[in-house]
């Protein structure tokens, strides 16, 4: 199976991007994590993305926050898909982040999840890897069942409290 990368621009934001790697080893996908900056670290993290697809890589998430360039910058140096994980920032509430991530040209797209929405870029990350692997569609199918399961317990305990 391919590898997915997390790639984060800085360790501050590990806090948000674990809640993707506890999905991704949910689902036992393979991934390696780094630190690489679009401002701090550009010639590293154009070096990762430019020899991701070789390196075993089928999925990228891009995990920064205030001038988030990080994710589009790594989708301008592959062509594999680049998921944008824009990172809450302490002045802005993490708009500055969500609109410097999705914000991008024709040409160069990052799909780009919620603000501080780990866990669904990680599932993005393995829907695309399930594309090729009927074992983690499986999975992936099991996982909504389990959710759809939860909610309506949880419709079952509220309307038990309040409906007479
Ligand atoms: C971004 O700047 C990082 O992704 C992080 O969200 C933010 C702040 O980084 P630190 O100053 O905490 O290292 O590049």
């Amino acid at each position: 199976m391919k590898k997915v990368a997390v790639i984060m621009g800085s360790d501050s934001d590990l806090p948000v991007v674990e809640k993707a790697i506890n999905v991704l080893k949910k689902f036992e996908v393979p991934f390696e994590v780094h630190v690489y900056s679009a401002h701090r670290t550009p010639d590293e993290a154009i070096s990762f993305a430019r020899n991701a697809s070789s390196s075993g890589f089928g999925v990228i998430i891009g995990a920064a926050g205030k001038a988030a360039h990080l994710a589009g910058v790594l989708a301008a140096n592959t062509v594999l898909p680049v998921v944008g994980l824009p990172v809450k920032s302490s002045t802005m509430d993490g708009l500055d982040s969500l609109l410097s991530t999705v914000q991008m040209p024709t040409g160069i797209p990052v799909a780009t999840v919620a603000i501080d929405g780990a866990a669904n870029a990680a599932l993005l990350a393995i829907q695309i890897l399930a594309l090729c692997d009927a074992e983690l569609t499986a999975k992936l199918k099991e996982s909504r069942a389990a959710d759809t399961a939860a909610v309506i317990e949880k419709d079952r305990a509220v309307a038990a409290k309040y409906n007479v």
